[in-house]
């Protein structure tokens, strides 16, 4: 993309609303626009980012099995009726009558929704195990709707369901989300830590949520310290394998790590005082085990192995998908503005020409847009008629991990400059020498996907 044809209004002053550092970048960087509160328009940059997580999240879900379809945002009230949650959930619930009087619902969650879908299509056991997901829009009438996208009131969620005949099936699921989850944060350049929850008005008594530790995060949260040394890493995992999905579940959760919600002063008393620690989270996502709440008050069964009929067993599963965009800012800026993880970030690299209308410098900008794009990777092409400061400082803010500096100076010795964002050092190398190390760097970003 070249910027002179772009569409990224970046704002010079800080906005006054927000109070916390993603909000002011994202709206600074031109990424959102607030249409009302809790309300957010995607502008071009932010709706690359959101998109990029949703492709990480797509395909983690594909690697762990399950499958994706669309819900829509409105739903009947006569399912929430039947779950008893339509007069349970209370205010946060927008509830609208169409014009023939009937009630209706902007979607909180799904799980009514999908038990419905499952119930007229699935009878035998035989049709199990199955996980079906979405991402879709939803509207909760938050009452301090604020962070920006980090508590919005309608924002992006990704909702997964599992459907199984065995308590130990549907347990075998919740551990294959936790498996994906850790996968796709890290991806994200994230690290979340699962911490034991409450079930809240989705409900069942086991559940994690997923924490990135900020100082702005709603959550306050106690773990062990040596949680946070864990990584998932690259390693290969069969999600068919009941014992792997297990054991990654134990690594991950032994240790001491829960929300407020949860707290046991006691247990947490019993590590050693060196090791404790009490923060504050960002919740990212929740994954769920609730049995048979929906499928026994739904009837939603299944015809077992011998003939007869049980309800189905099930859990539910969430990525908060727009607001990750919030806590992987808040998780990695500086104050120049953000810093996107390789595998987010909505360009991989900036190129600046510190001479614009220099017949040198512009058709080196040229040949490295072109050969940036030849590696499959998304070039940002500063092409404006601008002061070198000004063009670093838009860079700077709107975080690209990359930047290459094309110079007139610099050219004559056929040399540019590769500066990382987030170390902020810069190497001198040959146009050539520059996409081949970026090449390199964007290797095990691409390779992920796989
Ligand atoms: C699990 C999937 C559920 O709704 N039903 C379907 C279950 N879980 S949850 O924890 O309530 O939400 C899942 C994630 O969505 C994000 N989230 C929000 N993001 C932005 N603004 C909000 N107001 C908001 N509310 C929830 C969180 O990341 C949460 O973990």
């Amino acid at each position: 993309m070249r910027l002179t044809r772009y569409f990224m209004p970046v704002l010079k002053e800080d906005p006054k609303e927000a109070q916390i550092v993603s909000h002011r970048l994202m709206l600074r960087a031109g990424m959102i626009k607030q249409q009302a509160a809790g309300i957010y328009s995607w502008l071009p940059l932010g709706f690359k980012v959101l998109n990029n997580i949703q492709r990480i999240v797509h395909e983690e879900q594909a690697r762990a099995g399950h499958i994706a379809m669309l819900m829509p945002t409105l739903q009947s009230a006569d399912l929430w009726r039947e779950s008893g949650r339509y007069d349970d959930y209370g205010e946060e619930m927008l509830r609208i009558k169409d014009r023939h009087k009937r009630d209706l619902l902007y979607g909180p969650t799904n799980e009514e929704m999908v038990t419905d879908i499952f119930r007229s299509h699935v009878n035998s056991y035989k049709d199990l195990p199955l996980t079906l997901y979405h991402i879709q829009w939803k509207f909760r009438d938050e009452i301090r709707p604020r962070f920006g996208v980090m508590r919005g009131r309608e924002f992006l969620m990704k909702d997964g369901y599992n459907f199984d005949l065995t308590r130990a099936d549907a347990l075998h699921a919740y551990n294959r989300h936790l498996v994906s989850y850790l996968r796709s944060y890290e991806r994200m350049g994230l690290q979340a830590i699962p911490m034991r929850a409450d079930g809240g008005p989705i409900g069942g008594d086991y559940t994690h949520e997923f924490l990135v530790l900020a100082e702005t995060g709603e959550s306050e949260v106690f773990y062990d310290s040596e949680i946070t040394d864990l990584k998932f890493g690259d390693r290969q995992i069969d999600y068919d394998s009941v014992e792997q999905c297990q054991a990654v579940l134990e690594e991950f959760t032994s240790r001491y790590a829960r929300t407020d919600e949860t707290h046991d002063a006691a247990l947490f008393e019993a590590i050693p005082e060196e090791r404790r620690r009490t923060a504050r989270g960002i919740e990212v996502g929740q994954i769920f085990y609730f049995g048979t709440k929906y499928s026994e008050a739904m009837g939603a069964t299944v015809v077992g192995p011998d003939g007869s009929r049980t309800p189905v067993e099930m859990g539910s599963h969430g990525i908060g998908v727009s607001r990750l965009l919030g806590a992987i800012i808040e998780a990695s800026h500086d104050d120049k503005g953000i810093i996107w993880p390789e595998g987010v970030t909505p360009f991989h690299v900036g190129i600046v020409n510190l001479k614009q209308g220099d017949a040198s410098t512009d058709s080196a900008c040229e040949a490295l847009y072109r050969e940036v794009k030849a590696l499959g990777l998304d070039p940002l092409y500063d092409d404006r008629d601008e002061r070198a400061g000004a063009k670093f400082a838009t860079m700077d803010l709107i975080g690209l991990p990359w930047r290459i500096t094309v110079g007139p100076r610099g050219l004559a010795a056929n040399k540019v400059e590769l500066t990382s964002r987030r170390t902020g050092q810069s190497v001198e190398m040959s146009p050539q020498e520059a996409v081949a190390r970026l090449h390199e760097i964007y290797k095990p970003v691409q390779d992920a996907a796989l």
